[in-house]
């Protein structure tokens, strides 16, 4: 290979880096709050801002959120699973508990349901 030839294969392969990095860069404002379809989504302030500590994907089971990432922080939900999310208090699937019904898919306040700041950890189930 030519110098030349090297030469413009190294500008092609940062040309190449380049322009997936700029389509990230003004793809993430128009992917902040969203969700999934078939995921059930949780941040840590109103109106689906701040960090993202929950992004499951449909499935039935109990799980947990983070204690570090997300454990009495949740206060906006979206759900797209089509199935019921129950929210509970405590770790372990344990305390007082709220449920957001299938049909319910987005929850823009949690205070406005009195379960903001509250859940540690959910169920998703069919319902
Ligand atoms: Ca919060
Ligand atoms: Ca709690
Ligand atoms: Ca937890």
């Amino acid at each position: 290979m030519t110098s030349a030839k090297i030469r413009r294969s190294v500008s092609a392969a940062v040309a190449a880096l380049l322009v997936p990095a700029g389509m990230v860069a003004t793809a993430l404002p128009a992917h902040a709050g969203a969700c999934p379809e078939n995921y059930v989504c949780m941040w840590e302030d109103p109106g689906y801002t701040g960090s993202l500590y929950v992004r499951q994907y449909k499935t039935s089971g109990y799980y947990e959120i983070d204690g570090w990432d997300g454990d009495n922080e949740i206060s906006s939900v979206k759900n797209y699973t089509g199935k019921c999310i129950r929210l509970y208090a405590n770790d372990n699937h344990t305390g007082n508990s709220y449920v957001i019904h299938k049909n319910v898919r987005e929850i823009s306040n949690m205070k406005h349901v009195g379960f903001d700041n509250e859940a540690e950890s959910y169920r998703i189930y069919s319902c």
